[in-house]
């Protein structure tokens, strides 16, 4: 098992649509596992495999609080069946968003058919943090982030403040003084 980098805003690879395993085989259990190590070190309760930079369409999940028992989830393609009309609003974060917290509003009940990690073809209902959380990591396996639920300029002012952080942490930014880049440039 290893812990992998997760991306952040604004990498384009967080846009990009997962595709099927098909089979949960060796290699996808193997990426499951890596995933898992990875959203506990974080540490967060759901993890994508395009997160890791991993466009496959494999989610892993633990809901269990600190005083309880690891109870880790695996699903690959899952799809769902069924939504209810009924919504509930939950405050949302997500590992590639780090420290931006904001209300998303989603159908409160959800049906869901997936793969397990043993390529069982399993259905649950799914309500309350886990139809919150299976709605989130879905969203991630076509490429949508939780901030593409909310007003244009919640989303904006969001993207913009990752884009400003991205350009001063980037070496060779704009912002660099021109002198040194003459210097590197005659050698
Ligand atoms: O760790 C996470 N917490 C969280 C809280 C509310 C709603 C969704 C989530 S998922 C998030 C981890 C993550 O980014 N998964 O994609
Ligand atoms: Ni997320």
């Amino acid at each position: 098992m290893a812990i992998r980098p997760i991306l952040c805003l604004p990498d384009p690879r967080l846009r990009a649509v997962s595709e099927k395993v098909g089979v949960v085989d060796d290699a996808v259990r193997a990426l499951m596992d890596d995933m898992l190590e990875t959203m506990y070190d974080a540490p967060g309760i759901g993890l994508a495999a395009i997160q890791i930079g991993v466009a496959r369409r494999v989610i892993v999940m633990d809901l269990a609080r600190k005083d309880e028992e690891p109870a880790p989830r695996f699903f690959a393609d899952p799809e769902i069946l069924e939504t209810s009309q009924e919504e509930s609003v939950y405050e949302e974060g997500c590992l590639s968003i780090p420290e931006y917290y904001e209300e998303v509003s989603r159908p409160a009940k959800i049906r869901v058919r997936y793969l397990d990690r043993d390529n069982k073809r399993c259905e649950i209902e799914a309500e309350g943090l886990l139809a919150t959380c299976l709605q989130h990591e879905m969203d991630h396996l076509e490429g949508k982030l939780f901030i593409d639920h909310l007003s244009r300029l919640k989303r904006e002012r969001a993207i913009k403040k990752f884009t400003k952080a991205a350009r001063q942490d980037a070496p060779g930014a704009p912002r660099r003084a021109p002198e040194i880049r003459e210097k590197q440039s005659g050698l």
